[in-house]
């Protein structure tokens, strides 16, 4: 079996960067799904890729906008209800966050619980997490900080957890359990409900509104998330040798009722044809790159969810317009076989 893969640098010059010593492997994957996802009657890519330092950075961006009321909400429902979310989680904790950008909300819960013992980062962006997983450290110096660097949805089985002295807890906020369609999302809670056996998960989710509201959240007048969106063409240029050019592709987003989510695309502004690789994908004037699917809840579809999964619902933690809410989830017990 082959245990390495040849690297081939773009044409070489004396000034470019030498290559990595060994395959990115994160590379091999986006190329595989670029290439898959174009040659789809819809175009589509996963919106993971949207978060490389820059597409990191550009989010944390769309986080402070005005429009963009999902974050500012949360972190609003962490801080009024700290203290009772403090009391289910309990003392001596774990939490375990899934897809761990900034870990500015993290900080409230830690804040407030009492002597936690260890926080586990998971997010598929390294530098991001590295970088947010040191700062931590400093500013927690008795927490134990352990990051991973891993596509989340993927994480089936955490290291050893820290019980019997505290409870193993979940945290999913920022509505990012809304990028899975729903079959996956179901998947994903069930393996959760797995891996935080004997523990319980956090889960903060964005719920169905105004579409004039949810419109104006993914259309900011600034700019910042159509940077974001075309950001992923820059990305494959840079990562994949693309020959994107992202101004020509146009930002949408809308909300599509039906389906309860925010949809965003690439819109080709011309007829034009991309190159991966060796493959040559043509767009027609009009045709999308569906980048992204934003799904909202409603308390009965949050609840039915966390069933069907495995947990047992309890409270819910909303703001006065039940703009968005933080769920909590007991998970089953651990299993004695
Ligand atoms: C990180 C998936 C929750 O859907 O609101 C923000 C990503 N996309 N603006 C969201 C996003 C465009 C965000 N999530």
């Amino acid at each position: 079996m082959k245990d390495y893969i040849a690297y081939t640098s773009a044409e070489t010059s004396p000034e470019a960067t030498p290559p990595p010593a060994l395959p990115d492997l994160s590379h091999q994957e986006f190329l595989r799904d670029l290439m898959l996802g174009l040659a789809q009657q819809r175009k589509s890519i996963s919106p993971k890729y949207f978060y490389d330092a820059r597409g990191s950075q550009l989010f944390d961006r769309i986080c402070c906008l005005p429009e963009y009321y999902p974050t500012r909400t949360e972190l609003a429902i962490l801080h009024t209800n700290a203290r009772a979310i403090a009391t289910h989680i309990g003392p001596h904790a774990e939490i375990v966050e899934f897809g761990a950008g900034s870990m500015e909300k993290v900080r409230i819960l830690i804040d407030v619980l009492h002597s936690p013992q260890r926080y586990v980062p998971i997010d598929i962006s390294a530098e991001h997490l590295l970088e947010s997983a040191n700062r931590m450290r400093m500013a927690y110096p008795a927490l134990e900080v352990e990051p991973i660097v891993a596509d989340y949805s993927q994480i089936a089985v955490l290291p050893p957890d820290v019980a019997p002295q505290g409870r193993r807890v979940g945290f999913f906020p920022g509505s990012t359990l809304g990028n899975f369609e729903p079959n996956e999302a179901l998947q994903f809670l069930q393996m959760c409900a797995t891996a935080l056996a004997g523990g319980a998960m956090l889960l903060g989710v964005d719920l169905v509104k105004s579409p004039d509201r949810l419109h104006a959240a993914y259309n900011d007048s600034a700019g910042i998330t159509a940077d974001f969106n075309r950001n992923l063409l820059v990305r494959a240029n840079r990562e994949l040798g693309t020959n994107f050019q992202p101004d020509q592709f146009a930002h949408s987003a809308f909300y599509n009722a039906p389906y309860q989510r925010i949809e965003m695309h690439l819109v080709s502004t011309c007829q034009q044809t991309v190159n991966v690789g060796t493959a040559a994908f043509a767009f027609a004037e009009g045709e999308t790159l569906h980048t992204e699917n934003s799904y909202k809840f409603t308390a009965d579809s949050l609840h039915q969810l966390a069933h069907r999964a495995g947990f047992t619902p309890g409270p819910v933690w909303t703001d006065d317009d039940n703009t968005f809410s933080l769920l909590w989830l007991d998970a089953p017990p651990r299993s004695t076989t």
